[in-house]
């Protein structure tokens, strides 16, 4: 019987899941760089343990030489959202992208699986350039609200541990916890447009802050000005009065200052 070599046979798909948490982060970061609404609340990824590819293979009878063409969630990537509206913005920004081929589509929204589970997975290629050449590696992108994940990694812990014969009585509270789940969700999507613009405002507050002092701290140790103790007082009572509009015209009016004495 062949000896798998499985820090070779993983390194891979380590490289694959590295790169891929490198894209999806960015973009995130790249929508709220562009004041436009992220779908995407977290990313993370793994690559799946041996003994969680052992355990896989042999419950459904992939022989060892097989493992790398069968198995397609080597590579796994999860992306978290805060709202059920959010996942179908995020299945079409992967299916657009150039850098990954999606192979296959499983809706496991529409579809609940008998366990409860619910997540929409998409298993794609990535295309790999490595030291030894180029390869196309497998990856499973698992999209999910945060009240799914919070069920799927709860239930996940328990089937571990019961080596998938979760006890009956334990069954029934993880299904009713699922329906709660789901009803989370639909809940929250009533307030979704509350909360989105909450957490915008949110948002041009926090870099209109940071830009206000970035100004005062230039004008007062870069310009030297004498009378950034009355600004900084003023900067203090907007602040308290808590209007954003306000803040914006005083950034400009620094702005404007800044510009003046070149800093
Ligand atoms: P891990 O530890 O997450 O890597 P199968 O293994 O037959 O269920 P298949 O055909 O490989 O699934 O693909 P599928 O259905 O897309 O599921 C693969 C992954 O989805 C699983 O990986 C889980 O992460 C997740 N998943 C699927 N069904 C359930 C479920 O009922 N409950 C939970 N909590 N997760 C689920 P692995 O291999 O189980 O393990």
């Amino acid at each position: 019987m062949e000896i798998i070599n499985w820090k070779d046979l993983l390194y891979p798909y380590r490289q694959t899941v590295d790169e891929l948490l490198v894209k999806l982060r960015n973009l995130d970061a790249e929508y709220r760089y562009l004041g436009i609404y992220s779908p995407i609340d977290s990313v993370t990824g793994r690559v799946k343990s041996t003994a969680s590819i052992m355990d896989k293979a042999g419950r459904k009878k992939i022989p060892p030489e097989k493992i790398e063409e069968l198995m397609e969630d080597i590579a796994g990537i999860r992306i978290l959202c805060q709202f059920t509206e959010d996942i179908p913005k995020i299945i079409a920004m992967i299916r657009s992208r150039r850098d990954m081929k999606v192979i296959e589509e499983r809706d496991y929204i529409t579809n609940r699986k008998a366990s409860g589970y619910r997540s929409y997975h998409i298993i794609i290629r990535y295309p790999l350039q490595t030291a030894l050449g180029y390869r196309e590696v497998p990856a499973e992108i698992q999209i999910r609200t945060n009240a799914m994940n919070f069920w799927a990694t709860a239930e996940h812990s328990l089937r571990y541990k019961y080596s998938g014969n979760i006890p009956q009585e334990l069954q029934e509270r993880l299904t009713n916890c699922a329906e709660a789940a789901f009803r989370l969700d639909r809940e929250m999507a009533t307030i979704r447009e509350e909360i989105t613009n909450a957490q915008r405002l949110n948002e041009i507050k926090d870099n209109l802050v940071s830009n206000i002092l970035q100004n005062i701290h230039n004008l007062y140790f870069g310009a030297k000005l004498e009378n950034m103790e009355k600004i900084n007082r003023e900067f203090i009572d907007l602040w308290n009065q808590n209007d954003v509009e306000k803040l914006k015209e005083f950034n400009e009016r620094l702005n404007m200052m800044a510009e003046v004495y070149r800093v």
